[in-house]
């Protein structure tokens, strides 16, 4: 299989820690952030990261189908294990909603900032303040503190299980883990402080879960 991530991309990142959890052998491919002619080729014009392409071919957009198709069979026993489903997959959506909403304005200062190509820079501010109005990614900046609170109180439940038990359902890593693993490496990629800003039992955490990978 391969995978068509952006690095810093949690969905990716998501799907990608999922195969990496399940031994599935797959390719990761990096798109470039100003070139994304081989994605939109290959998906019929759908160029958000994550797609993946699976060995026969078929092709699949966004990280919740994606995590669906290979989820299944002792894929799912894993990682989804009954009869916790239903909690685990809320989380899973939790962690790609409310709480990605927070931490990616966290994190996109520093992305911004990552780019060397002044184009990719610009391109990538043009994309957030089409959506989040002019100067967002600068008013996030000017707001962190604001924002790195927002995400501790949301995250403060999370973080009394992990001091419990290592993984958010137990002993083992399920598609919870591989959600918030994806917003912990979104953060890290724009700088690993964050998520020592946020609270150092999460580095610890994130550490976890990598180690988990058979
Ligand atoms: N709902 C989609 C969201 C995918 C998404 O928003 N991906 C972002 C990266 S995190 C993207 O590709 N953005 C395009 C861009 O920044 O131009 C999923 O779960 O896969």
């Amino acid at each position: 299989m391969k995978l068509y991530r952006f690095d810093y991309s949690p969905y990716a990142r998501k799907v990608q820690i999922l195969l990496e959890l399940l031994g599935k052998q797959h390719e990761v491919v990096d798109v470039s952030y100003s070139d994304r002619t081989e994605l939109a080729t290959l998906t019929g014009g759908y160029i958000y990261v994550p797609v993946l392409v699976d060995d026969e071919g078929v092709v699949t957009v966004e990280s919740r189908p994606i995590c669906e198709k290979l989820l299944v069979g002792a894929a799912k026993q894993a990682l989804v294990p009954s009869p916790f489903e239903g909690p685990i997959w809320a989380y899973a959506d939790f962690a790609d909603g409310p709480l990605e909403d927070v931490l990616f304005r966290i994190a996109s200062p520093a992305l911004h900032h990552r780019f060397r190509d002044p184009g990719e820079q610009a391109l990538f501010n043009l994309i957030k303040e089409r959506k989040f109005g002019a100067g967002c990614v600068d008013q996030w900046l000017q707001g962190r503190d604001a924002l790195i609170e927002r995400g501790q109180r949301l995250l403060a439940p999370s973080l009394a299980t992990l001091e419990r038990v290592p993984f958010l359902f137990g002993t083992r890593p399920t598609l919870a883990d591989a959600a918030l693993y994806g917003l912990l490496a979104m953060l890290e990629s724009g700088d690993p402080e964050l998520i020592v800003r946020l609270a150092p039992a999460l580095a610890r955490y994130k550490e976890r879960v990598e180690a988990a990978r058979p």
